[in-house]
């Protein structure tokens, strides 16, 4: 432990520097020294402590727009009124009028005779029929717009048949459309009472099935084969906005039982017909269990229903009105009025692209040329490979190099692979243990991207944290070659890799691991603190320090200031190594990762670091960024 110590040691040049070794000897002391000189030490710590800073200047990530999978389904009311209808009663329930004791029935009283409310024409700008013959078609490899009919009287039918989902081929929708339009000689074919039930559930079935064959879409391999038109790419999580518009000419009546004739020969009304009509509760219901699916933001982005209420001037359901006005308060969406003739505009039911905003996550601000070894002491790092100086002096490596090898794994690797143990060694003390070829045939990374530099493998790397891909399969990790925080838990691989902690993906995270000395391995990690010594024996080691500062934050983006002090040191020119995590709201477990690394001058005892997008700092590739 003392060679270790005072091999560090004829490293130092800077005061901090000293203030760092002196620590790690005071530490030492406490087993081997006597107690006069361990006051000494402590008096030497103190009057050469010159706490360093490191400063990180960054925003986050600027806000982007959400591709927007747009979902609609059109429902038309077909009942017997749009075509003849009775005189309302004025009181405005829906009931039918009397006059002179009988039904007064006609097409004087029709809500839509030639369908032009509900399909409006091809010429009208912003009539479903102008709307979807309007379209353009869909990118067959990645279709973006979906659409479903269900026409209802006191059934529903639907196209697709069977509420069996959207279709993503636009032509064809619009035919059926226009085909419906005039399927009643010239005039839509309408007859029967109303359900507003079974439109609904219908059209509930199909978001909810689409929803679970997303998900069932999102589940299958990457690349896989599309196994039909609602999985276009396998593999990929996608979000769907479902707009539902529901338009009807008034209250869900679903029997006419409550018109009859009294014994002298007139019509009457011979029951409440508040209980010919559907619950209303049960329909609301329903919508809200279309709401409900909302509340998976992988597979729904929105929901929002619109109803819209048609009639004949002068004869209005009010009762049916206010019911679509419910509706359309409890879908997320607006109650529309549409006089016969006037026109609906099926644009202004498209939600807006949502800003989809990074929020910092996480930030850790390490010193790559030291680590803490198993020894309890800080060693030198030169070439930030993870494994100290002096180890890879005793193991046969290059102290220099972080690929001592051709084969494209570092260092670091190779020691945990062979367990620190290297079986044979030539006179000058290299280790010369056969060195794995992983990129040939039938070899374990034969099919990870590479290529030769200067006759050396260089392995793709899917994420910046200072593992390649290959690397990370050896360690048993390919599940999280990408993923620059594997098992989720807040601290990136790469620094519980250093730390020798389990990083792959499935392990229990560390982050709640607490020691005797009360602090977690996340803190310990954060504040370069070693995690196999208790903080009573670090005597006058002051952990690094985080001041985190917002300087402004507006809706598409935060910006922040760092200051980090006291970041233990060895040495000149340390290479400072920040991370940065980012995510989304949206999916939380995709984190945007930014990795930051720079030298400090020599001399120098403080270090700032400009955003990513500082001409100066992509100049020097400072910055590396994975998502
Ligand atoms: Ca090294
Ligand atoms: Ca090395
Ligand atoms: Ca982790």
């Amino acid at each position: 432990m003392h060679q270790v110590t005072s091999k560090v040691g004829s490293q130092i040049q800077s005061r901090s520097a000293v203030a760092v070794v002196m620590t790690v000897l005071a530490t030492l002391c406490l087993v081997a020294c006597d107690k006069a000189k361990l006051v000494d030490l402590k008096q030497a710590v103190l009057s050469t402590v010159t706490p360093n800073g490191v400063k990180v200047n960054f925003c986050t990530d600027p806000a982007f727009d959400q591709k927007l999978y747009l979902k609609t389904i059109v429902i038309l009311d077909h009942s017997g009124s749009n075509q003849q209808n009775y005189k309302m009663d004025p009181n405005g329930t829906g009931a039918p009028a009397l006059v002179n004791g009988s039904l007064d029935i006609s097409t004087d009283y029709a809500t839509d005779p030639d369908g032009t409310t509900r399909y409006g024409t091809v010429a009208t700008p912003g009539t479903l029929l102008n709307y979807l013959s309007t379209l353009p078609a869909n990118d067959a490899t990645d279709p973006t717009r979906f659409f479903a009919l269900v026409n209802f009287n006191a059934q529903a039918t639907t196209y697709p048949a069977n509420a069996s989902g959207f279709t993503s081929n636009v032509a064809d929708f619009y035919a059926r459309v226009l085909a419906d339009s005039q399927s009643g000689t010239g005039k839509p074919t309408d007859g029967g009472s109303t359900s507003y039930v079974s439109a609904l559930d219908k059209a509930y079935t199909i978001m909810r099935d689409d929803v679970n064959r997303s998900a069932q879409c999102a589940a299958l391999p990457k690349g896989s084969n599309s196994p039909g038109s609602w999985c276009p790419r396998p593999g990929s999580a996608v979000a769907s906005s479902y707009v539902v518009v529901f338009m009807s000419d008034g209250s869900p009546i679903t029997a006419v039982n409550g018109v009859g004739t009294d014994s002298n020969g007139n019509t009457v009304v011979t029951g409440d017909i508040s209980i010919q009509i559907e619950s209303t509760t049960r329909i609301l219901g329903t919508v809200g269990s279309m709401m409900a699916l909302a509340s998976n933001p992988l597979y729904v982005s929105s929901v929002n229903l619109f109803t819209i209420y048609y009639y004949k001037p002068g004869n209005a359901d009010l009762n049916g009105q206010a019911l679509l006005e419910k509706m359309a308060k409890a879908g997320n969406g607006i109650a529309y009025n549409a006089l016969s003739g006037s026109n609906i505009d099926y644009e202004q039911f498209q939600p807006p692209a949502k800003k989809i905003k990074y929020t910092l996550s996480d930030i850790f601000v390490s010193n790559s040329s030291v680590t803490w070894w198993t020894d309890g002491q800080m060693h030198l790092d030169s070439d930030q490979d993870g494994l100290p100086d002096d180890i890879e002096t005793q193991f046969g490596t290059n102290k220099l190099k972080k690929y001592s090898y051709t084969n494209g794994i570092s260092d670091l690797v190779k020691y945990r692979l062979a367990n620190g143990v290297c079986a044979s060694k030539n006179g000058a003390g290299v280790c010369q243990d056969t060195v794995v070829n992983y990129k040939a045939n039938g070899q374990r990374c034969a099919s990870i991207t590479s290529n030769l530099v200067a006759g050396s493998e260089v392995f793709k790397s899917s994420d910046p944290g200072g593992m390649n891909d290959c690397e990370k399969l050896l360690l048993g990790n390919l599940a999280g070659v990408g993923s620059p925080d594997s098992n989720n838990d807040s601290i990136p691989d790469w620094l519980e890799f250093v730390n020798a902690l389990p990083f792959q993906v499935g392990t229990s995270p560390s982050i709640n691991v607490i020691g005797q000395d009360g602090y977690t391995v996340y803190q310990k990690i954060k504040r370069s603190l070693p995690l196999n010594v208790g903080m009573p024996q670090m005597l006058n080691y002051t952990p690094s320090n985080y001041a985190l500062s917002q300087i402004s934050t507006s809706t598409t983006q935060d910006c922040y200031q760092l200051n980090v002090a006291n970041l233990p040191m060895v040495g000149e020119n340390n290479v400072v190594r920040v991370d940065v995590i980012e995510k989304t709201p949206l999916l939380p477990n995709l984190p945007l990762y930014r990795v930051g690394k720079k030298a400090f001058a020599t001399g120098s005892e403080v270090i700032e670091f400009a955003d990513w997008n500082n001409a100066a700092e992509q100049a020097l590739s400072t910055w590396s960024i994975s998502q």
